[in-house]
């Protein structure tokens, strides 16, 4: 049997959600429409033809989710600003209603004695913006950093993440399209990656232009990306897969370069070099507070550079159970990128949930996944990684985007016709966690 993992007495247990995963009430209040409503009411592209029109209803029930967090124990909560609530067109005057929204959700946060941690934009981009070009137009990250401005003003936060996974929104928003806005294009993809880079860059200048003792970062999914096989193309597969899934997204913002050999690949395909301009790479390398981790699959490649599936899968089938994929990458950062506090903003795994006739909700799979990612994390910072937080994802079940309400990332069991919460066997057990410091 394994001793006990104890974690720093100041380490930050947390849970994270985003705004349309989680929120509905996507007509109220003066909110905009986003580019998710528009995908998620596009016929054939989500499954079951779901929407995040009420979702788990959190824009009403934020009190009741308030108390759930602070009976669960938490001391930090990773929510997401809906730009389109803000900025219903995506520039100009704030909706108040909607900043009074999060003001109101920050300040129970406070009160309860939970840490809030903002991200700006977790995919919701306001579908005026997407129809002036959306992040393929270089100007969708000054009107960004506008946005963020507003937000920096009016709530009294510290923590701030500035864009969600810029990967996925490529990869599927722009690449294989099953995210919002559904394009099947790598040259237009390249071209919206650098933007969303800047975005993220300007955001960052804004903040410590104006907010001296505030802090901001990314929140990059990272997969470490292993050779499937001992041969060397398996090596150079993975090496290129590292390219693409991690070091095009952490070299410029950490190091202040895109890496040759992806930026190669990628003028094969797009002409995002011709809209690097001159200073960019200064403004997306300013230097960052934290950098957001998130974690959950692991990627192996075969010699032909094919995804090889090597370890067990849940529900979701992109999700390789593996939790020395999260020691990895939290001591890779430290070896290649040293120097930047981490938080891990996600981590979590869906399964098919459902409470028992007593009203349990019985998800020993995630208390396993939990167990295993929490020790390869204790193992990681032993060995020196600078870890000060853990979010899992998620607080509540919610909108898996293109899965719908399928997959049951939560803690929370979410009952969709009664909006009924119910604290899985998962949140009773890091519940305890959290009261203890340690894990067995
Ligand atoms: C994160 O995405 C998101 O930040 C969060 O909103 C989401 O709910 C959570 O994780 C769980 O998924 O195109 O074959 O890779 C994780 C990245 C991108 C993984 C879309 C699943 C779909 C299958 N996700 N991907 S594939």
């Amino acid at each position: 049997m394994n001793s006990p993992a104890r974690f720093p007495s100041d380490f930050v247990w947390g849970a994270a959600t985003a705004a349309y995963q989680i929120e509905g009430a996507t007509r109220e209040d003066g909110r905009g429409v986003s580019v998710w409503d528009t995908f998620s009411a596009t016929p054939g592209t989500v499954r079951d033809g779901d929407t995040g029109e009420t979702a788990a209803d959190h824009y009403h029930r934020y009190a009741e989710d308030l108390d759930l967090m602070a009976g669960l124990g938490l001391q930090s909560y990773r929510f997401s600003v809906a730009w389109p609530r803000i900025q219903p067109t995506g520039s100009g005057a704030p909706n108040q209603k909607g900043l009074d929204f999060y003001r109101r959700l920050v300040e129970g946060l406070v009160e309860r004695g939970i840490r809030p941690m903002a991200t700006l934009f977790h995919w919701d981009l306001p579908q005026e913006l997407q129809d002036r070009g959306g992040w393929e137009n270089r100007d969708t990250a000054e009107r960004f950093a506008d946005y963020a401005e507003i937000v920096f003003d009016a709530l009294p936060v510290r923590d701030w993440l500035t864009v969600n996974e810029p990967k996925t929104v490529v990869d599927c928003g722009y690449r294989n399209g099953i995210h919002a806005p559904g394009v099947r294009d790598d040259a237009r993809a390249f071209v919206a990656l650098h933007h969303l880079l800047l975005g993220h860059g300007l955001a960052t200048r804004r903040l410590h232009a104006g907010h001296p003792g505030r802090r901001i970062g990314p929140a990059l999914n990272l997969h470490p990306s292993y050779p499937a096989d001992e041969s060397p193309e398996a090596l150079a597969a993975a090496r290129h897969q590292d390219g693409l899934e991690n070091r095009l997204y952490l070299d410029p913002i950490l190091k202040g370069r895109y890496p040759e050999d992806t930026l190669a690949w990628i003028a094969e395909r797009s002409p995002m070099a011709e809209h690097i301009r001159e200073g960019d790479l200064a403004v997306i390398s300013e230097p960052i507070d934290l950098l957001g981790v998130q974690y959950y699959t692991p990627i192996f490649v075969d010699g032909a550079g094919e995804r090889v599936i090597t370890n067990p899968r849940a529900q979701a089938e992109w999700l390789e159970i593996y939790p020395e994929g999260l020691h990895d990458v939290l001591v890779r950062l430290r070896r290649d990128y040293d120097g930047v506090p981490l938080v891990i903003t996600e981590n979590g795994l869906a399964t098919v949930d459902a409470p028992d006739a007593d009203g349990r909700v019985r998800d020993d799979e995630r208390i396993a996944y939990l167990h295993g990612h929490l020790r390869a994390m204790h193992r990681a910072m032993a060995e020196g990684a600078r870890v000060e937080a853990y979010h899992v994802w998620s607080l509540l079940d919610n909108y898996e985007w293109a899965e719908g309400y399928s997959q049951r990332f939560g803690i929370v069991h979410v009952d969709y016709t009664t909006q009924r919460r119910t604290p899985k066997d998962s949140a009773l057990w890091y519940r305890d966690v959290i009261e203890s410091g340690e894990i067995r």
